[in-house]
C-alpha cells in the first residue's frame, strides 16, 4: 500500500488470506515518496517467491501501474477513498484506466476484501490446496446467506 493512511482498508485483503491460510506480507512502498524502494520491491516479487501482488493506494494512485510496470507477475488494484474531495473517483480512474500493455485488475473502491479473494482464485487456479479452501469459503458464504435470509423469504398471503 502507498501510505499507512491506506491500512485500515487493506487489512481487509490481509485478514481473507488468513481466512484462507495463504502466506503474505503487508508492506508500505510509496510511487511518489519511496520511488526507489517501490521498484526494488517490485522487481525482486518473482525472485522472492511472491506469485500475487494487490496494490492499493488513493489519490493519483499510480502505485498499481507502476508496480505493474516492474513486475510480470499479476498485479491487482485497489482504488482507497483517500479523500472525500471527489468521493474516490481520483484513486478509481488513476488505477482502472491503464493503458494497454501493462495490466491492472481494478476491484472496487476500498474493495481490499474481493482483492484478497481475487488473489486467491488465482492461486488457487494451479493450487489444489487453495482451491479447496476456496470451495470451502464458496459453501460458507452461501450457507451465511441462507441463513440471513430466514425469516425474511415469505409468501403473502
Ligand atoms: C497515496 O496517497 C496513498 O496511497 C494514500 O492513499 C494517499 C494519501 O496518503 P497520506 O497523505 O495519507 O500518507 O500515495
Amino acid at each position: 500500500m502507498g501510505s499507512q493512511s491506506d491500512f485500515s482498508v487493506m487489512q481487509a485483503a490481509s485478514d481473507v488470506l488468513k481466512q484462507l491460510e495463504i502466506a503474505h506480507e503487508l508492506k508500505i512502498v510509496s510511487c511518489h515518496r519511496t520511488p526507489l524502494a517501490m521498484a526494488q520491491y517490485a522487481t525482486t516479487a518473482r525472485s522472492r517467491g511472491l506469485s500475487c501482488i494487490i496494490a492499493g493506494a488513493g489519490g493519483a494512485a499510480h502505485l498499481p501501474g507502476m508496480i505493474a510496470s516492474h513486475t510480470t507477475l499479476p498485479v491487482i488494484g485497489v482504488p482507497i477513498q483517500s479523500s472525500q474531495s471527489m468521493e474516490g473517483w481520483d484513486s478509481v480512474l488513476s488505477i482502472l484506466q491503464m493503458p494497454a500493455g501493462v495490466p491492472v485488475a481494478t476491484v472496487a473502491l476500498n474493495g481490499a476484501k474481493n482483492a484478497g479473494l481475487l488473489a486467491a482464485r488465482i492461486l488457487g487456479a494451479t493450487d489444489g490446496r487453495i482451491g479447496q479452501k476456496l470451495e470451502e469459503w464458496r459453501s460458507m458464504m452461501q450457507e451465511q446467506v441462507e441463513k440471513s435470509a430466514e425469516g425474511v423469504n415469505y409468501s403473502w398471503p
